[in-house]
């Protein structure tokens, strides 16, 4: 398998983090695309990935995957039983929402803060930026922590009794928090706690080791 990939990228790590959760990450050849130089912009390689993001996988050389949660959805089913994306439809269906409300509440929100209201990727590659948008986004990144704070307060993982995607989704907003210094609040001592807990498996730890991207 081949992965275009940019290796310090939090969304690129949720796609490490599944690999190694599945004991597939010596099967794929990783190809970095550098984000700081807009390789992800060019038409090469938007006619991989129309959105012009990373992680994509290669399955062929007409069908690409994007989006680290159909990339996940098809590395579970790859191998074994599924793991990470459930077995009963119930679970199938929460894991999936709560997937969702990872992207959307957390990691997607700190991303749109680092492409609006910081200098993103640089001046070359954020050619439109909304500061105002961006702290917007900021703000409800914050009201995302406290919403998974209030979750883990109650179970053990994001998404009830047991590590799955929407656990990896969290685990990449704590690493794009990181990339922009975005402090987790101090009284969400639940999700502190959560993902000191992650930190203990050997498929974070080992993302996690590596350093944050600089320009
Ligand atoms: N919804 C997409 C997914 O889930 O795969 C989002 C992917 C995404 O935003 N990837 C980042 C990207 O390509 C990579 S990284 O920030 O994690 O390194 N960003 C570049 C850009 O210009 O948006």
């Amino acid at each position: 398998m081949k992965i275009y990939d940019w290796p310090t990228g939090p969304y690129p790590a949720r796609v490490r983090i599944a690999l190694a959760e599945k004991n597939l990450l010596s099967d794929v050849e990783f190809v970095p695309i550098n984000l700081w130089k807009g390789e992800h912009k060019t038409p090469h390689f938007l006619a991989k990935n129309y959105s012009g993001t990373l992680p994509v996988l290669e399955l062929d050389h007409e069908t690409y995957l994007a989006e680290c949660t159909a990339i996940t959805v098809y590395l579970d089913a790859l191998n074994g039983e599924p793991t990470l994306t459930g077995q009963t439809p119930r679970e199938k269906g929460v894991i999936h929402m709560m997937t969702k409300r990872a992207e959307i509440e957390m990691l997607d929100a700190i991303s749109v803060y680092f492409h609006h209201a910081t200098p993103g990727l640089g001046p070359d590659v954020e050619l439109y930026q909304n500061q105002e948008w961006g702290l917007r986004q900021r703000d409800k990144a914050l009201r995302g922590m406290h919403y998974f704070d209030a979750v883990l307060r109650k179970q053990p993982f994001i998404a009830g009794e047991a590590f799955s995607m929407a656990d990896i989704a969290v685990i990449g907003g704590f690493i794009f928090a990181a990339i922009v210094e975005f402090p987790i609040p101090q009284e969400c001592v639940a999700l502190s706690t959560w993902f000191a807990r992650m930190q203990e498996r050997p498929s974070v730890r080992k993302q996690l080791a590596i350093v944050p991207p600089k320009h």
